[in-house]
């Protein structure tokens, strides 16, 4: 059929030609090239700011950063993306200021992480970064641009990444593969916060960790279980599944983007009903381990605040509850899959079967409770579940993005056939659970 896919290329290939490019862009070598993945999740939308579980695993799609430092403070950035690259783009005092009013909106994720990095001071001393270090970047993402698979973290935590090793005493310490392995889980796992830090305070995007920890923290062929109450993971290797069913991505072509005010008014609504709970994050007000039944009383309370005039700061009361019913819905089946796979072995089908059904659902949770989807995501769930995909849901920030597809490989292409029917923008990415983000 005539798919289109979008492939991940070759790691090592994609260095050494984005190293020769930035020796041809700036006139002398670059320091090294690093690398962060972008993102799918299996279950987990829209409850990690709530304190919710996450499912994600890193994809081999990514941001490739190449680097050098400069002495004089100046940020100089470039991408080579055709859509966004207007050739070398300045920023002065990225070091200083969490923004940079004049700079292309890309450049602030970066410039962000400069910002950030330096103002960790010496928390963690073998991150610290001299306030007065500038930087000149080449990028290169082979993730396609507002596709729901996180293009915006993994471009944070390569530069984030980049940094470090030419900035930091860890850096200097550590180069290329000593220095992936010398950024141990909690370090990542601070430079992680560092990142979100950075989307928050200079882009001014509600991101909730879910995206940056798993491209700092990810590990091959395992799906990430992240309790998003404290960062604290568990790794569950998922290659028996792998073995005769596929992960699936399709970016549906209708771009999305965090920082345009729909996402912050969903997430604004669910934690105005929070507050009406009388809990501090959403997670706290179900148990440890949450049933149905829990899901329902959460629900009843709320009713019942409201009843007796909870106040949810003049947001509309049908669209809060709405949306609490999807994180609280949500949460239940980031347990389930949880348990799925850390539990009992059910056999690869019944487990595939399982998880797709639960996914399914969480498409239907985030149409009809988050209202996060749009018409051509319904759609590709819709066809491909038809053509006979286990399951299938939107992922990530939705108002457009992407669908991951659980597919029992022998109904490849079918499933793949089915979907492009849909619109002549629809593109495939195989969703391959990768390791975080290194050098190359
Ligand atoms: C975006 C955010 F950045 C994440 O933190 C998460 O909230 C996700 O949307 C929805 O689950 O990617």
């Amino acid at each position: 059929n005539s798919a289109r896919w979008l492939a991940p290329g070759d790691p090592e290939s994609i260095s050494v030609a984005l190293a020769t490019r930035f020796s041809q862009v700036y006139n002398y070598d670059p320091e090294g090239v690093w690398f962060a993945p972008g993102r799918a999740n299996l279950n987990g939308e829209h409850i990690d700011f709530h304190g919710g579980r996450c499912l994600p695993m890193a994809l081999r799609h990514g941001t490739y950063v190449a680097a050098s430092p400069r002495t004089d403070g100046l940020l100089r950035l470039r991408t080579l993306d055709p859509s966004l690259d207007t050739g070398i783009v300045e920023v002065p005092s990225a070091a200083s200021s969490p923004v940079s009013e004049d700079a292309p909106p890309w450049t602030t994720y970066v410039a962000g992480v400069l910002w950030s990095l330096v103002r960790q001071g010496d928390q963690h001393p073998e991150l610290e970064l001299d306030p007065t270090m500038g930087a000149d970047l080449l990028i290169r993402s082979t993730l396609p641009i507002g596709a729901g698979l996180s293009s915006s973290a993994s471009l944070e935590c390569a530069a984030a990444l980049a940094f470090v090793a030419i900035g930091t005493p860890l850096g200097t310490e550590n180069q290329g593969d000593d220095l992936t392995r010398a950024l141990t889980d909690p370090l990542r796992a601070v430079l992680a916060q560092i990142c979100v830090r950075a989307e928050v305070e200079s882009v001014g995007a509600g991101t909730g960790g879910l995206d940056q920890t798993t491209a700092l923290r990810a590990t091959e062929g395992k799906v990430i279980s992240l309790d998003c109450r404290d960062f604290s993971l568990k790794r569950t290797d998922i290659t028996f599944l792998l073995r005769n069913y596929r992960f699936l991505a399709v970016d549906t072509g209708h771009p999305h983007q965090l920082a345009d005010g729909r996402f912050a008014a969903c997430r604004a609504e669910a934690e105005a009903a929070t507050a009406v709970l009388g809990v501090g994050r959403l997670r706290d007000a179900l148990p440890e381990k949450p049933n149905k039944t829990h899901v329902e009383l959460v629900l009843e309370e709320f009713d019942r605040a409201l009843a007796t005039g909870a106040d949810l700061e003049g947001l509309e009361a049908a669209a809060c509850r709405r949306r609490l019913k999807h994180a609280l819905t949500e949460m239940l089946r980031s347990e389930q899959i949880h348990r799925i796979l850390n539990g009992d072995a059910h056999g690869v089908d019944h487990t595939a079967e399982m998880i797709g059904d639960i996914m399914s659902a969480g498409h239907t949770s985030m149409k009809e409770y988050a209202e996060v989807s749009f018409a051509l995501a319904d759609q590709v769930v819709d066809a491909v579940i038809e053509a006979g995909a286990s399951g299938a849901r939107l992922i990530g920030g939705g108002f457009g993005g992407s669908v991951l597809v659980l597919v029992p490989r022998s109904r490849m292409e079918n499933v793949t056939a089915a979907a492009s029917r849909l619109s002549p923008g629809i593109r495939f990415l195989e969703v391959v659970p990768s390791q975080a983000a290194r050098a190359v």
